[in-house]
């Protein structure tokens, strides 16, 4: 047990503001780490301290770990949080941080490790129970002898790198004849991506659907599930819109899907919060896919639906506690719903879609949860991810989760930067959404050239909101004349920027 009392964020936006909130909830300090893009950003703001850590490229700032670890030196920081993304999946990192005598919210090296490598993932689970799609276990090495495996396993068969994740390096052959050529550029592709050649066969699962496992680890040896989150709505292995619960489990399949999510992380002897990926064919099998290490994007849905607080526990858990519940205690509650808020344009293949947030206003009440890092005129920096923010409804149930999300989206006002939120919406309202009977090839197969018109704001609404704009600029600029001639104006940055 070592209590922490004060925690170094190592990320940025809208997961920096959001591990803050539950550190403040626990009366621990925190501190934030910027680039020089990030300079004005709220999360800089809303924490007790703020260092900037290099130029706005990651490489030269939030991805820069000893740098961070000399500023946990320098503020005696007693915790480091990675958020998502950056640092957070990096076994080195994690333990140059233990090294340092610091605490690494998250799980250990060697589960980083295990999980950041497919194959060697799947070596770690193979002697548990655990539902897997038929492929090999060791890396292809020779292509003749490759060959005879993924006629056995049958075609279509796909060729993945052990050292990618989230789809990257992965390729479909859909017969034998063209296996050499594949397999020759999937080969080259995982070396020049990753470094590692090392690619592998499985057996491809047609259309399927995308069910990931929240779990929670203790020291104490308790390991406990919390449901589901069905995230099958994506583009190039982009999330776009996750919910929770699946509308399609049962009973019976959540607990089974629950349980062996269990054991894949006991398998790696894994602590903290962590998420197992599963795919489900058609007849709702289910097979082991990755366990992402960290935590994710689209957990505030579970948190709404289990009524807990992940980061928190988290932290109780990297603090050495217990978890205080047992698996019996945990039951779902209604249903939320997560759209990513990105600035793309989702007419023309979710193209980025850099600029400033001229009119940015937040939908709110109830079942409604937004969490963003940015504010009403603003960049969008190009350096980083493009997630404005992360949209979230709840409901008593599906149907008022949705229509609640609809509302939200109508009221969310975001000007100077094209958004999904209007493909958020075309979701919200599509058939194959609203039955629950979607996969994976939802984008591709129901998001066509003549929808994407119809989400759009109209020009009116356009004109409108410029209008609004042209004059709050007005106003914004006589207001900041008034306040810069008085002291009014807080010192913050010079007080607690280094
Ligand atoms: C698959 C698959 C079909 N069969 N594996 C994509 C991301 C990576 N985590 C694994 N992925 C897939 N693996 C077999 N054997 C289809 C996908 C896949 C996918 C998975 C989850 C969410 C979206 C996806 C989109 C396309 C393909």
């Amino acid at each position: 047990m070592r209590k922490i009392k004060k925690i170094l964020i190592a990320n940025r936006g809208e997961i920096a503001i959001r591990v803050m909130r539950s550190a403040k909830d626990m009366g621990i300090k925190t501190v934030a780490v910027f680039s020089e893009a990030d300079r004005g950003m709220p999360h800089v703001k809303y924490a007790d301290e703020a260092v900037c850590i290099g130029e706005a490229p990651s490489n030269k700032s939030y991805l820069l770990g000893n740098k961070i670890i000399d500023v946990c030196k320098n503020l005696n920081v007693d915790a480091i949080h990675p958020g998502y993304g950056f640092l957070s999946e990096n076994a080195d990192f994690a333990k140059e941080v233990t090294d340092a005598g610091i605490i690494f919210i998250g799980p250990d090296p060697e589960a980083i490790h295990v999980m950041g490598n497919k194959l060697e993932a799947k070596a770690a689970v193979k002697d548990y129970d655990i539902p897997m799609v038929p492929g090999t276990d060791e890396p292809v090495s020779d292509i003749s002898e490759a060959k005879v495996i993924a006629k056995e396993i049958g075609y279509p068969i796909l060729i993945k790198a052990a050292a990618g994740g989230g789809g990257k390096g992965m390729r479909v052959v859909e017969e034998e004849k063209n296996f050499d050529e594949q397999i020759k550029l999937a080969v080259n592709e995982a070396k020049s991506a990753f470094g590692d050649g090392s690619v592998f066969i499985e057996r491809y699962v047609n259309s399927p659907r995308h069910i990931e496992i929240q779990i929670l680890a203790d020291t104490h040896g308790n390991t406990l599930y919390l449901f589901e989150r069905e995230c099958s709505i994506q583009r190039r292995h982009q999330k776009v819109v996750e919910e929770a619960p699946s509308a399609i489990l049962t009973p019976e399949l959540r607990k089974k899907m629950g349980e062996s999510a269990v054991e894949v992380a006991k398998a790696c002897n894994y602590k903290g919060a962590g998420t197992v990926e599963f795919l489900m064919d058609e007849k709702l099998n289910y097979y082991f896919l990755e366990m992402n290490t960290r935590l994710q994007v689209e957990h505030p849905v579970t948190e709404f639906i289990t009524g807990t607080d992940l980061v928190k526990e988290q932290i109780k858990i990297a603090e050495g506690q217990a978890i205080n519940f047992k698996q019996e205690d945990l039951q779902i509650n209604g249903h939320a719903i997560e759209l990513r808020v990105y600035a793309e344009d989702p007419t023309n293949n979710f193209l980025p879609d850099i600029g400033k947030l001229k009119i940015y206003k937040k939908p709110e009440g109830i079942g409604i949860r937004v969490d963003d890092g940015f504010e009403e005129g603003m960049d969008i920096p190009i350096y980083y991810d493009p997630m404005i923010s992360k949209l979230t409804s709840y409901g008593k149930n599906r149907k008022e989760a949705i229509a609640r999300m609809i509302r939200a989206i109508d009221d969310y006002k975001i000007c100077g930067v094209k958004t999904t939120l209007s493909f958020g919406k075309f979701v919200m309202q599509h058939d194959a959404f609203i039955s629950g009977n979607y996969n994976t090839h939802f984008v591709k197969e129901f998001y066509t050239d003549s929808d994407k018109s119809t989400t759009e704001n109209d020009d009116s609404d356009i004109a409108a909101m410029m209008a609004v704009y042209a004059l709050l600029n007005q106003k914004a600029t006589i207001k900041n004349d008034v306040l810069n001639n008085g002291s009014q104006n807080s010192n913050w940055k010079n007080n607690r920027l280094k």
